[in-house]
C-alpha cells in the first residue's frame, strides 16, 4: 500500500468516525479500524473466509461476520473455495467435515454446548485461523468474539482461545408490562410491540438478539414480575412465540413470568392452591400448550408473596410447594423455574434486611431439581451499595440465581452516568466463606453447576424504545457488562469497561483513557453524593430518584433505614441488634459485627454510630459524612471537565448528549448533597465547615423539588 492510499484510508476512518451517531448500533458499530490496526486490517483484507452451513444460527453468524468485516475493514466477504494460507475457517464438525481430521478435534468435542475455540493453526499444510464449536450457537459466539478482537485492536495472529460460559442460564428479566410501559424503565417504552406481534417482526428484535448474543446472554423473560395472568392466555402466548422465533437463531430462549393466581384468573378455577389436583393439572396443561407454541420455551420467573403478589403462602403452603408445582409441569420439557427470594409484604418490619434469608434458609434442599431460588445481589433492594445477600453461601442445597439490576432504579435512572460493572464485580468477588476463604459469590454461583448441574444469573435490563436503547449512552455499558460477567463472573470490570469503550468510541488513547477514567470513578461518585458510609433506602419513596431521607409514613419510612437521632445515625444490625450479621459465615460475621473491623462502606448499614465517633481517618463521623457528599459533587464536576476534553474527538451528537446529561447529574448531585446534609444537620446540630461551598437553599426548598422535574430556570 502506498502512502497516498494509507492517507486516504486514514481520512476515511476519521470522517466516518466523526459522523453523528445516535447510539442505536450499540457496541456493534463496526466502524473502520483505526490507525493502530491498519497493518492488521490490510493483512486481513487478503484473507478469505470458508464458512459453509445453512442452519439458521450459522446463517446469522455468517451475516454478522460479513457485516463486521465490511464495516471494520471495508472488504466484502470473499468465500474461499479451497484451503489456502490466511483463510478463516468457521463452523462445527458437521458443517466443516475436515475439522474431524484435525488436531483440535478433541478440543472441539470437549467444549460445552455454547463454547468455542479460536485458533491460529495449520490445516492441510495451510496457515489458517479457525473458529470452531460443537454447536451452531458456539460458532455464533465465536464469531462475535473474533469481531471483538478486531474492534478492540487486538492481534489476530497466534490465537489460542478456548471459551466456555461459566454459568448456564444468563437471562435478562424484563419488567415490561403488557400495555407497553416498563416498571422502573427509563429509556422509553417496551420494545415488544404486542399489538403487531406475532406477524410483524421489527428489525429491532433482531438487533436486540444480536446485541445479546454478542455478549452471551441466552434468555429473556419478556414480562414484568409484577405479572398479569393474561400473559399466559393463548392469544398472548402466540404473540410471545413470534419473538421466540426471532431470538432462536441467536440462542436466546423466551421465558415468561407466571402469576400465581393464574388458574383462578384465566383458568376458571376457584383456587390457586398448589395442593389442589385441579390446579396442578391446570399448570401441566398450560405448560403443554406453551411448548406446543414455543418448543424451546425456557420456563417461568415468579414473584410470589411479595409486595402484594399472590403466592403459595395464601394457602398455608411454602415457597417450595409453589415452586415445585410449576417445576413439575416444566420438567418433562426441560424448562426451569426462577423463584424470587425478594420477599416482603407492604408493612413495617423489624428489619427488612433479614427477611429473605429467614424465609428461604429453612427451605434449603426442598426445591425441585429444575428450580432456582433468585435473590437480589444484596439483602434490601438494589441500593447503590449493599453487602452481598447472605443467602449466597447459605443455600448449598438449592441452586441460586443472582439477580442484578441493570436499569438504574436507585442509581439516578437514565440521567446519571454510573458504570455498574464495578458494582457487579464487587458483589461477585465478595467472599462468603461458605467453604473457607475464596468462596466468592461468583464461585458459589459456578459451583451449583458441579453440585446440581445447573447455574444461573439474571439482570433487570435498562432497554427501551429510546433511539440509543438505554436512555443514557453510558447505560449501554451496563447491559454490556452484565452480559460479559454472566458469561464469566470472574472477569474484571475494568477490562469489560475498556472493551466497551473501545467498541463504543475509539481505540485511540486520547479518547479511551478519559472515557475509562470517567467510567471507573462513576459508581463510587454516585455512592458519595447519595448514600455514603453504608446509608441506604433514603431515596424518594415513589420514584426512587432524588433524596427523601425525611419521608415518614406508617408503611414506608426512611427512619427505619437511618434511625437518625440527635446523637447517632445508622442501624444496629449486629448480634446485639437485629442480628443481620449472624446470617453471614465466620469470619464475615465477625468482621461486619465489630465496628472497628467493619469496612467503612458498610458502617451505617450494620452499626448505629454517634455523630462524634472517631473514624479511622481521625475525623468524626459527621465530618467524614460531609466529606463524602462534597467529594461526590466535586467528582461529578471532574467527570464533566474530563468529558469536555473529548469535544471534537468524538462525534458531536454523542458528545453533546453526554455533556448535557452530566450537567443534569451535577444538579441532582447537589440536590442529594444539600438535601441530605441539611436534613441530617437538623439532628446532629453540627456545621458544614465554612471552607466548603454552602447549600444555596433551605432544606424546605430541597424537600419540595418535584420529580420528574425540568430544572431549567427552576432549581439552580
Ligand atoms: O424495588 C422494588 C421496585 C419494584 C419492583 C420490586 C421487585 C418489580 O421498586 O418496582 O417490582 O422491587 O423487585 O419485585
Amino acid at each position: 500500500m502506498n502512502l497516498k492510499t494509507i492517507g486516504l484510508l486514514l481520512l476515511l476512518c476519521c470522517t466516518q468516525w466523526l459522523h453523528a451517531e445516535s447510539g442505536y448500533e450499540l457496541w456493534l458499530r463496526y466502524q473502520p479500524v483505526g490507525e493502530g490496526a491498519l497493518c492488521e486490517a490490510y493483512r486481513l483484507k487478503n484473507r478469505k473466509v470458508m464458512f459453509p452451513g445453512e442452519t439458521e444460527s450459522l446463517v446469522a453468524a455468517r451475516q454478522e461476520l460479513q457485516a463486521g468485516l465490511k464495516g471494520l475493514l471495508g472488504v466484502a466477504f470473499a468465500e474461499a473455495a479451497a484451503l489456502e494460507d490466511n483463510v478463516l475457517v468457521v463452523g462445527t464438525p458437521q458443517s466443516v467435515s475436515s475439522f474431524k481430521k484435525q488436531l483440535f478435534y478433541d478440543e472441539i468435542n470437549g467444549l460445552s454446548d455454547e463454547g468455542y475455540l479460536i485458533q491460529s493453526c495449520k490445516m492441510e499444510g495451510k496457515k489458517v485461523t479457525v473458529i470452531a464449536a460443537r454447536t451452531d450457537i458456539g460458532v455464533l459466539y465465536g464469531v462475535f468474539h473474533y469481531l471483538r478482537l478486531m474492534q478492540t485492536n487486538q492481534p489476530l495472529d497466534k490465537l489460542t482461545i478456548t471459551e466456555n460460559p461459566k454459568l448456564k442460564y444468563r437471562v435478562l428479566n424484563h419488567w415490561d408490562n403488557l400495555n407497553g410501559t416498563i416498571e422502573r424503565g427509563y429509556a422509553g417504552y417496551s420494545i415488544w410491540n404486542w399489538e403487531r406481534l406475532p406477524s410483524y417482526k421489527e428489525q429491532r428484535y433482531t438487533d436486540y438478539a444480536r446485541a445479546n448474543a454478542s455478549i452471551g446472554i441466552n434468555g429473556a423473560v419478556l414480562n414484568n414480575v409484577n405479572a398479569q395472568a393474561k400473559s399466559l392466555r393463548t392469544d398472548w402466548l402466540v404473540k410471545a412465540s413470534g419473538l421466540a422465533d426471532v431470538f432462536r437463531p441467536y440462542g436466546i430462549k423466551v421465558y415468561l413470568t407466571a402469576k400465581f393466581s393464574a388458574p383462578k384468573e384465566i383458568g376458571g378455577l376457584k383456587t390457586a392452591n398448589p395442593k389442589d389436583p385441579q390446579v396442578r393439572q391446570w399448570w401441566k396443561d398450560k405448560v403443554k400448550e406453551i411448548y406446543s407454541l414455543i418448543p424451546d420455551f425456557g420456563g417461568f420467573l415468579v414473584k410470589a408473596n411479595s409486595e402484594g403478589q399472590p403466592g403459595p403462602q395464601d394457602y398455608g403452603c411454602s415457597h417450595a410447594d409453589g415452586a415445585n408445582m410449576l417445576a413439575e409441569a416444566l420438567e418433562p420439557y426441560g424448562g426451569v423455574v426462577f423463584w424470587r427470594a425478594f420477599v416482603y409484604q407492604n408493612e413495617r418490619h423489624v428489619d427488612r434486611v433479614i427477611n429473605g434469608y429467614n424465609e428461604f434458609k429453612p427451605l434449603d434442599g426442598e426445591f425441585g431439581k429444575n428450580v432456582f431460588v433468585q435473590p437480589k445481589n444484596g439483602p434490601i433492594d438494589f441500593q447503590p451499595r449493599e453487602p452481598f445477600h447472605p443467602l449466597f453461601g447459605g443455600m448449598p442445597g438449592t441452586p441460586l440465581s443472582l439477580e442484578f439490576q441493570i436499569t438504574q432504579e436507585n442509581l439516578g435512572h437514565a440521567g446519571h452516568l454510573v458504570y455498574l460493572g464495578t458494582l457487579f464485580e464487587e458483589t461477585l468477588q465478595s467472599d462468603t466463606y461458605e467453604n473457607g476463604k475464596g468462596s466468592t459469590v461468583s464461585k458459589v454461583l459456578q459451583n451449583y453447576q458441579k453440585t446440581h448441574g445447573i447455574s444461573a444469573i439474571a439482570g433487570v435490563p435498562n432497554i427501551g424504545t429510546d433511539l440509543n436503547w438505554t436512555g443514557h449512552l453510558f447505560g449501554q455499558a451496563n447491559w454490556y457488562a452484565f452480559g460479559r460477567l454472566a458469561w464469566n463472573p470472574d472477569m474484571s470490570s475494568v477490562q469489560i469497561a475498556e472493551d466497551w469503550a473501545r467498541m463504543t468510541f475509539s481505540n485511540e488513547e486520547n479518547v479511551l483513557s478519559p472515557v475509562l477514567k470517567i467510567m471507573l470513578m462513576s459508581r463510587e461518585t454516585y455512592v458519595d453524593y447519595t448514600m455514603p458510609l453504608g446509608l441506604n433506602h433514603i431515596m424518594n419513596y415513589d420514584t426512587h430518584n432524588g433524596p427523601e431521607s425525611w419521608h415518614d409514613d406508617p408503611v414506608w419510612t426512611a427512619f427505619d433505614y437511618h434511625k437518625i437521632t440527635k446523637d447517632s445515625i445508622g442501624v444496629d444490625r449486629t448480634v446485639d441488634g437485629t442480628g443481620a450479621t449472624r446470617q453471614y459465615h465466620s469470619p464475615v460475621c465477625e468482621k461486619f459485627d465489630d465496628i472497628k473491623k467493619c469496612p467503612p462502606e458498610y458502617l451505617l448499614w450494620f452499626h448505629r454510630v454517634p455523630w462524634t465517633y472517631e473514624m479511622a481517618s481521625g475525623k468524626t463521623l459527621w465530618d467524614e459524612l460531609v466529606g463524602h457528599y462534597y467529594k461526590g459533587v466535586n467528582e461529578v464536576r471532574l467527570m464533566q471537565a474530563i468529558w469536555s476534553g473529548l469535544k471534537g474527538k468524538i462525534d458531536d451528537e454523542r458528545f453533546n448528549h453526554v455533556a448535557s446529561l452530566l450537567k443534569y447529574q451535577e444538579r441532582e448531585a447537589i440536590w442529594w448533597r444539600d438535601g441530605c446534609l441539611l436534613f441530617f444537620q437538623e439532628y446532629s446540630g453540627l456545621p458544614i465547615p465554612a471552607n466548603l461551598e454552602q447549600p444555596r437553599h433551605s432544606l424546605k426548598y430541597y424537600q419540595t423539588i418535584p420529580f420528574p422535574h425540568d430544572w431549567k430556570g427552576l432549581y439552580e
